[in-house]
């Protein structure tokens, strides 16, 4: 039994998970954190949680035991089955990420009503969750705002969008009719992420992942090809300042927010000038681009810009990496000494 206020990270052995588990200790070395993953916690992030988790966010017994067992005051659900691998497992999808938040939800509801004050709960949605026809039409829109566009074409996407609304539902609407008032108990807050970059992990089931694949791959000296055409464009981020932006979100007064989704992005590169910046620091890099039509065709329903004003102006989006700092500063050096090249 463990009643100090405790942090629950689903998918905590994750991309983001990692980066946010150091990026809260670092902050906060008393910070409780209980790290839940399918697999075990990797040797680096284990000691900086209170309790590893191995278990699924499927399992109703598990999430009663946390709840009897801890004082959870904020919730980061990372834990999802992104968009490619979502796409070869549909139904399994939907199970993940559409169930298992339910599931974290209601756990934030017990919570709440346990020890009586409301439980935060970060959700990372995607830029996913938007469903643009076609290339051209993506060329020819701008930045997207947050409430355009929103017919996605994946199984990702549509279980980012439901989730976002299952969340705005248990904040403001929860229980409406019922004959005593539940009073707020889940102050649920979303970011659409772009695609991230990480110097210290590799993604796996995304569809955004060409860019990052890339630069690990001429780091590494292994040839990559592209899936995507050299001029596809897409918004993107550098992992610190997405974890910086979770941290800036979840610490914001609840009054300065007029929403509950809010886009964010850093910079926007094509998957050509990408490459050009990869060549630029590793010169004998391999990379081409054969474009995969389906994979691609994801790639082109997601926005070519986001509209990311409102994170801007009522929490204070502002990511310190822009596209040259994140080659030069963040991934180049990290990646550098990562495999040693
Ligand atoms: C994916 O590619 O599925 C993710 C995303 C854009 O949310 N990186």
């Amino acid at each position: 039994m463990s009643r100090k206020p405790a942090v629950l990270i689903t998918g905590a052995n994750g991309e983001i998970g990692q980066s946010l588990i150091f990026s809260l200790r670092r902050a906060d070395p008393e910070t409780r954190i209980l790290g839940l993953d399918l697999r075990e916690l990797g040797e680096a992030i284990r000691p900086h949680c209170h309790a590893a988790i191995i278990g699924d966010i499927l399992d109703q017994g598990l999430l009663d035991r946390l709840v009897g067992e801890y004082e959870i005051s904020t919730i980061f659900h990372l834990a999802a089955l992104l968009s490619t691998r979502a796409e070869f497992t549909p139904e399994t999808a939907h199970q993940v990420n559409v169930q298992g938040t339910l599931n974290l939800l209601k756990l934030a509801v017990e919570q709440a009503r346990w020890h009586g004050s409301t439980v935060k709960f970060l959700f990372p949605s995607s830029i996913a969750v938007h469903g643009i026809p076609d290339f051209e039409t993506r060329e020819s829109i701008g930045p997207v705002p947050e409430h355009k566009w929103t017919i996605p074409t994946t199984m990702y996407g549509c279980n980012k969008l439901y989730c976002e609304n299952l969340g705005r539902y248990y904040t403001r609407h929860y229980k409406q009719l019922a004959a005593e008032e539940e009073g707020q108990r889940i102050d649920f807050r979303s970011i659409r992420f772009p695609g991230l970059i990480s110097a210290f992990t590799t993604p796996s089931g995304g569809t955004s992942d060409y860019a990052p694949e890339m630069i690990h791959a001429a780091a590494k000296g292994v040839p990559y090809t592209c899936f995507v055409r050299a001029a596809t464009r897409l918004p993107f981020m550098a992992m610190p300042d997405a974890v910086d932006a979770m941290i800036k979100l979840m610490a914001a007064p609840a009054e300065d927010l007029q929403r509950v989704v809010y886009n964010i992005s850093a910079f926007n590169p094509s998957a050509g000038e990408f490459a050009d910046l990869t060549k630029a620091a590793f010169p004998d890099a391999e990379i081409t681009f054969s474009p995969d039509v389906k994979r691609e065709r994801i790639v082109h329903s997601w926005p070519a810009a986001v509209d990311d004003r409102h994170a801007r102006a009522e929490w204070g989006l502002s990511p310190a990496y822009d596209l040259q700092r994140t080659f030069d500063e963040y991934l180049i050096p990290n990646i550098r000494e990562r495999y040693r090249t």
